[in-house]
């Protein structure tokens, strides 16, 4: 197991602690109400947070500690960012939980979602709203006097307005198949995901290392790589084994604007076939199996499976080409950003 891994595994017990005392500190101590709602919140943490791959806060780290190599192992320096870090995995849970309600979605991480769980329902919207409001208390709590702490803060809440944005643009990009272009596709994913999953955890890094010029050349690249991820999620959805991504797709049944989508509405513009184009806009976004297996035939006709693959392939090698144009008093995090890309491909 990588270093930062182990570091956001040992990290995530102060969190869970910083997180639960957070929300039970609205309550009295000595009442029935604190053991209830302190039960709640560590199954909440528990069940969402847990389990996952932790690779935004892994990203976090390796770059916090590319920055700044004098952060030495087992330092409680090292832990401060470390917990700091951790935050991002209570962003992702907070985005995850409504996503999965959102998307009608029936697993996440092999488990049933969050939603879905006897007892939660829909008070899992207020669950994932208490995890946001907790994640600006918890950065100020493991990082306390630090010089950007309130930058880190601004950051966390201009990064979810772009998420926030992203989602609606992806919610009612749905089924509007004739919106289904690259610029559309480009810009839902630069804003749902590539932000906040790639850029956000690159930022918090610069900005715990003190590094504030703004690096246009960071941002280029940390878009490129959300946009690969973004691109495999899409392409696990329809071809992944639920075994392994632990989800079960659903794009197709919500009739959502992904790169499969994009890429099969332009091959068939292309070779001007009107009638495949008709049939699609129709079966496209329906919850019926027939439908689903017959754009999953239509995208099989077409080969996109495979031209996924030539996509990812070369997309990763521009990427690399791009990693090299970061500027070079930052150059260490240019071999974490290497190393995260060929971690995706293989994945
Ligand atoms: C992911 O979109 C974006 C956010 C903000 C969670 P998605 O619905 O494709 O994700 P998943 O495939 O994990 O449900
Ligand atoms: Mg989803
Ligand atoms: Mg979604
Ligand atoms: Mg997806």
């Amino acid at each position: 197991m990588s270093l930062s891994r182990k570091l956001v595994e040992a990290a995530l017990g102060d969190v869970k602690k910083k997180f639960v005392s957070v929300v039970c500190s609205k309550l009295p101590y000595d009442g029935p109400e604190y053991d209830l709602v302190q039960y709640r919140m560590r199954n909440l943490f528990d069940n969402t947070v847990l389990g996952g791959k932790y690779s935004r806060a892994s990203l976090c780290i390796d770059a916090t500690r590319a920055l700044q190599p004098h952060l030495k192992d087992e330092t409680e320096e090292l832990k401060a960012v470390a917990q700091a870090a951790t935050t991002l995995e209570i962003i992702q849970s907070f985005y995850l939980i409504a996503d999965d309600i959102m998307d009608s979605s029936e697993t996440r991480r092999g488990k049933q979602c969050w939603y879905k769980r006897e007892g939660v329902g829909m008070s899992a919207i207020n669950d994932a709203f208490i995890m946001d409001s907790c994640v600006e208390d918890i950065l100020r709590h493991s990082l306390p006097g630090h010089v950007n702490i309130d930058r880190l803060c601004d950051a966390y809440r201009k990064s979810k307005q772009k998420t926030l944005v992203g989602q609606m643009l992806d919610t009612s990009s749905a089924f509007a198949v004739e919106s289904f272009t690259w610029d559309r596709y480009e810009l839902l994913v630069e804003n749902k995901t590539a932000h906040y999953s790639i850029y956000h955890p690159l930022q918090m890094a610069l900005l715990m290392s003190d590094v504030l010029a703004y690096h246009a050349n960071v941002k280029r690249v940390a878009y490129q790589i959300g946009f690969l991820f973004q691109a495999q999620d899409d392409f696990l959805d329809v071809y992944g084994d639920p075994s392994v991504t632990g989800k079960i797709g659903t794009d197709i049944q919500d009739g959502k604007c992904t790169w499969l989508a994009v890429r099969a509405l332009q091959k068939m513009e292309k070779a001007d076939d009107r009638e495949m184009f008709e049939r699609f806009k129709t079966i496209f976004g329906k919850a019926n199996p027939e439908q689903i297996a017959e754009v999953k035939q239509i995208y099989e006709k077409l080969g996109v499976a495979s031209e996924f693959k030539k996509f990812e392939q070369h997309f990763a090698g521009e990427i690399m080409k791009s990693i090299d144009d970061i500027p070079e008093f930052i150059s260490p995090i240019r071999p974490v950003l290497e190393t995260f890309t060929k971690k995706m491909v293989k994945r």
